[in-house]
């Protein structure tokens, strides 16, 4: 029996449970650029570039390998996916339609009512491209008071073998490297330039297409540098074990001048749709290291993020939703500063952390978590509005990813799901972990007065203002006690400043 299988714009791979289990003498296959898709947030030129230059180079792949592929392009103007299919069945009838399951909560519940709006069965496949079934991690959470990521990476470590000693323990002596790896940044290594890709005809194609359809969305797809097929993407990898690797443990929280990319990987958006395989690249790093290429620390630092890390934030996306989205636990409701989309701001860091967010759609971990995240935390904007700006900028940004480390890890607004105390920091934390401040016109050494950090301020405001709900957290104690020990009148006038600098940062342009 024929059946068509519909490949979204993040399954591009033949690792795709759909794909794996199709037969091309058989089996249809439809992948559709659609509004809905690329409209649900004003998603960044660079992600809906590369997702529908990859997704054409993929339908092209699948040729290649014998598929019919039916192919809709943007500007044919299909609304949306139910459209595209609708369109394709009615010249090709089929009873079945198959699909892995899809990475959004909203997406999952429209497909819950194509059978009758279709009147076709559909089957949805569990997504084996994750090392973690979903009953893997509901089995794991099962019971626990905290869902830490440490014991469920450990546990991850364990069930793949990776970085184990032969009797099972860890490599090393030790589970977890991190402490190595907070160095931060004065310019201690040359940062290698990156490689610049050659862009095939359909990738120009599509980047003159998206320019023309989506002419406000934020990123200058002149800097288009992103890898559009599965070689690409494995030959941006090799380039990472060769050249950034051995420095990425060590500076990965190192908040950095000149380079967006600095030892990243500048993988994720290739993991995420498809184009890498996250074992492959944990057992790659593994080998590196026993090659001595490089040190255990950074091996081991690289493959926590994806075996642990990215496991760990899909399994509480999907154990939690839907009322994971709607968690405001600090009851924060500030509206977004018009900068968040202009990069206008005079404060160094969140403006570098902005402008390559918004011209090239990346920013590292820390840039998000440290310098945007711990502003909006800080600041108090509004937790829907700040992770649906997070869902729009980031070339890499599935809601099953995004959510969890925006909603949960940097704002906090989850209860303490994700991180037992919530990231919020001062100036003095950006200016150790980096080489911003030297350029900025506020000192993180001031906490008040003209010229004084916004960060310091603001951090304290916070701790005042959540004061009830933090001293009851163990991690946080010893600051609270250390605010309380402070003068009332001092405390007073921090507050005052911080809300002084907090309304100045929030007035829009005018
Ligand atoms: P590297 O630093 O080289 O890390 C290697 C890989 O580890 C990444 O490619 C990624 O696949 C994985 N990884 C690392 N940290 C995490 C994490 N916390 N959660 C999941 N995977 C992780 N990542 C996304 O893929 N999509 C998002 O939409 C996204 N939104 C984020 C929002 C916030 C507020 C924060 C704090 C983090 C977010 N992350 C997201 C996680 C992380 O910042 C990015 O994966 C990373 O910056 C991607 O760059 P890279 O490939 O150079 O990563
Ligand atoms: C992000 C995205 C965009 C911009 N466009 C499309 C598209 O036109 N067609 C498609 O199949 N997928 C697209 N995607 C990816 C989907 O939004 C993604 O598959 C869902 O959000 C589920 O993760």
């Amino acid at each position: 029996m024929s059946r068509l299988i519909l490949v979204l714009g993040d399954q591009l791979s033949f690792a795709n449970p759909a794909i794996a289990s199709a037969d091309p003498a058989e089996d249809q296959v439809l992948l559709a650029e659609v509004a809905e898709e690329a409209q649900y947030v004003p998603h960044n030129r660079h992600k809906i570039a590369l997702i529908f230059s990859a997704m054409r180079h993929f339908g092209n792949a699948l040729r290649d390998r014998g598929f019919q592929v039916h192919y809709i392009r943007f500007a044919e103007g299909v609304p949306s996916l139910q459209a595209a299919l609708a369109r394709v069945l009615e010249s090709h009838p089929c009873t079945v339609v198959r699909v892995c399951e899809p990475g959004e909560y909203r997406l999952r519940e429209a497909m819950a009512g194509w059978e009758k709006a279709l009147s076709v069965s559909l089957e949805m496949l569990e997504d084996t491209r994750f090392l973690a079934s979903h009953k893997t991690f509901r089995d794991w959470a099962a019971g626990r008071k905290q869902l830490r990521m440490e014991y469920f990476y450990r546990a991850m470590r364990q069930h793949y073998g990776v970085l184990l000693e032969p009797d099972g323990q860890p490599a090393g002596g030790r589970w977890n490297y991190d402490q190595e790896n907070r160095v931060g940044w004065r310019g201690q290594r040359d940062i290698p330039p990156r490689r610049a890709l050659k862009q095939s005809a359909v990738t120009r194609e599509v980047l003159a297409e998206v320019a023309r359809a989506f002419p406000d969305n934020p990123g200058d797809l002149a800097q288009f540098n992103y890898a559009c097929t599965a070689a690409e993407a494995r030959a941006e990898f090799d380039w990472f074990l060769e050249y950034a690797l051995a420095d990425f443990g060590r500076y990965q929280d190192g908040l950095v001048e000149e380079s967006p990319w600095v030892f990243h990987g500048k993988i994720s958006m290739y993991l995420n749709i498809g184009l890498l395989e996250p074992l492959e690249l944990c057992s790659d790093v593994e080998q590196a290291w026993r090659d001595e290429r490089c040190s255990l620390a950074a091996a081991e630092g690289f493959i926590r993020q994806i075996l642990g890390w990215r496991e760990y934030v899909r399994g509480v996306y999907w154990l939690l939703m839907p009322e994971y989205a709607e968690g405001n636990s600090l009851d924060a409701h500030n509206p977004l500063p018009d900068f968040f989309w202009t990069a206008q701001t005079d404060l160094r860091c969140l403006q570098r952390a902005l402008r390559q967010s918004l011209e090239l759609g990346y920013a590292h971990h820390i840039q998000r978590l440290m310098v945007i995240g711990n502003f909006a935390l800080l600041a108090g904007l509004d937790v829907k509005a700040v992770c649906e700006w997070y869902l729009a900028v980031y070339v890499d940004a599935f809601e099953w990813v995004e959510l969890p480390n925006t909603l949960g890890m940097a704002l906090h607004a989850d209860g303490g799901v994700m991180a037992s105390k919530p990231y919020a920091a001062s100036g003095k934390y950006i200016q150790r972990q980096g080489d911003h401040c030297k350029d900025c016109r506020y000192s993180p050494s001031r906490m008040t007065g003209e010229g004084a950090c916004p960060y310091n301020a603001l951090y304290w405001r916070f701790i005042d203002r959540h004061m009830d709900a933090l001293s009851q957290n163990p991690r946080m104690s010893l600051i609270t006690a250390n605010w309380r020990k402070r003068k009332a009148s001092e405390r007073e006038a921090i507050v005052a400043w911080g809300d002084q600098a907090l309304q100045q940062l929030l007035e829009p342009a005018t």
